[in-house]
């Protein structure tokens, strides 16, 4: 195996998918917070859980916002982000036991909303500073090297209801001095952040797995990431100026594309495609600059941006210091009608018959993998850092309280396998967080039962559990990968 001495091995989670403790020591509400449990395009899975337990079947309704119920938060209502798995009251534990399985690295992330409520505040919250210092401390005390992204999906709910959220340039400044704010506190504590998790989600979901967009939806999404590259751009140089030490990175939602055919209009699609969804984003935040293909996506939906010049002299200064991604499929592109489509949530389009699928539709593709990371080091010629990979699946708890999870082993197997082969090949890939190295809701369907942790955490999507936690055998398993450095698979 070829991993570096050094090489970041870890786990990887989010603040809103596991504190919990959602109004707890001053926390604000967040964009999050209103969303309740429910799956997108997954008939066989319940829906929706309300207050009495009752699951609801609701197919054609997506995990989301209750209608009527505009960012508020309602009664007959669960919504699974309230509690998480109360990783809040929780981490000292939790820690303890990455520590035992030899984690190098952790991933999380901070809540906005706990250090600034709403969001426009000038000065943070006190409370939600000293979490976050006992958190990193406690990871020091094992040597583990927190990684921390700054926005995971977690607007804080006041900047949505009156400012319009990321439309409005403002949230620039709010993010900025929330961005600084930890530079500042965490300064000696973190070194390796990223500023927007999965940013091009925003603009590569408009038209996949059976969503429609209007022209007015691309205008609002091309505007939201320009706001957001231009805060990503001002958080890193901010965060070079407060400690040259930081390692600051991008964080794209990284999928690998194939054309169905060898039909050309199916080759020439699927390049756009991976410029309108992958390429955009990483090339600004990546070269300091809009591509020269922007345009035409801009054309295409008669986009206008409003961008001023000192916008782009940000974008040229902040370029980041390292290229991190999430990878759990691939997907295939095609301009023909497609017969055997892939059912789930966030599974698109037509089958693969070379893989398998997840028990959410999700395709097994360590191949892609390498594919994706030979391709992303030669466009950036950057450290590459794989911080969210894994299998969201079923887990069986045994009488004897044992969780045999051979599924999610060889998922890793796999994959790593996959890293080997690309650092082979000269790429510098320098960390590997698995997603939700410990229980968590799932983001996409707010469910328990989509579960992808080395640590189990009995909590259902009843609203029942004790939130104790304890290992499944890939616990034991990745403890040996780590100690070995990749060699014992
Ligand atoms: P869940 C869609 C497709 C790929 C990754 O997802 C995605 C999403 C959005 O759900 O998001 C990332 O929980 C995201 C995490 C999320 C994880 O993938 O739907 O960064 O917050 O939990 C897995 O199974």
């Amino acid at each position: 195996m070829s991993f570096p001495k050094g090489f970041l091995w870890g786990g990887a989670t989010a603040a809103n998918q596991c504190e919990g403790a959602w109004n707890v020591d001053g926390r604000g509400p967040a964009l999050t917070d209103v969303k309740t449990g429910g799956s997108v395009n997954a008939p066989r899975l319940v829906t929706y859980i309300d207050k009495d337990g009752n699951p609801h079947a609701e197919p054609e309704s997506p995990r989301g916002i209750p209608e009527g119920a505009h960012y508020a938060v309602l009664d007959d209502y669960l919504y699974p982000n309230h509690d998480g798995i109360d990783f809040y009251h929780h981490y000292k534990e939790d820690i303890a036991l990455m520590g035992e399985m030899g984690f190098k690295t952790f991933r999380m992330s901070i809540s906005w909303s706990r250090l600034f409520p709403n969001g426009d505040e000038e000065v943070p919250n006190q409370k939600g500073i000293e979490f976050y210092r006992n958190v990193f401390t406690e990871l020091r005390k094992y040597n583990i090297e927190p990684l921390v992204t700054i926005w995971h999906f977690d607007t804080p709910l006041y900047l949505e209801e009156h400012y319009g959220g990321w439309k409005n340039r403002k949230l620039i400044g709010f993010y900025t001095r929330f961005a600084k704010t930890c530079f500042e506190e965490f300064k000696g504590l973190v070194k390796y952040w990223l500023t927007f998790n999965e940013i091009n989600n925003t603009v590569m979901f408009l038209e996949m797995f059976g969503n429609t967009a209007s022209d007015e939806d691309y205008q609002n999404a091309y505007q939201i990431l320009h706001h957001q590259f231009v805060a990503s751009a001002k958080a890193v140089q901010i965060g070079h100026e407060i400690d040259p030490e930081n390692k600051i990175g991008c964080m794209i939602c990284g999928i690998t594309f194939y054309p169905m055919t060898c039909d050309p209009s199916d080759i020439l699609l699927n390049r756009h495609t991976w410029e309108q969804g992958i390429f955009y984003c990483g090339d600004v935040q990546c070269k300091g600059k809009y591509p020269t293909y922007a345009k035409r996506l801009w054309k295409e939906h008669n986009v206008e941006l409003e961008i001023l010049p000192e916008d782009l002299e940000d974008l040229k200064k902040g370029t980041v210091d390292m290229y991190s991604f999430s990878y759990y499929m691939s997907t295939v592109v095609t301009t023909h009608t497609v017969t055997d489509k892939v059912g789930g949530n966030f599974s698109a389009g037509a089958r693969n018959e070379y893989l398998q699928y997840s028990d959410w539709g999700w395709a097994t593709d360590p191949t892609g993998l390498q594919y994706y990371l030979e391709m992303m080091y030669d466009r950036y010629e950057l450290p590459l850092l794989i911080v969210e990979n894994g299998l969201g699946a079923f887990d069986t708890v045994e009488e004897d309280g044992s969780i045999h999870d051979p599924f999610r082993i060889d998922y890793y197997r796999q994959h790593i396998q996959a890293m080997d082969k690309a650092i082979q090949n000269g790429v510098d890939l320098i960390a590997y967080t698995t997603w939700g190295c410990i229980d968590l809701v799932s983001a996409g369907t707010g469910e328990m039962r989509k579960r992808y942790g080395f640590i189990y955490v009995d909590k259902q999507d009843d609203g029942t559990g004790d939130y104790s936690r304890s290992r499944k055998d890939s616990f034991y398993w990745y403890k040996k990968v780590i100690a070995s450095n990749g060699e014992n698979l």
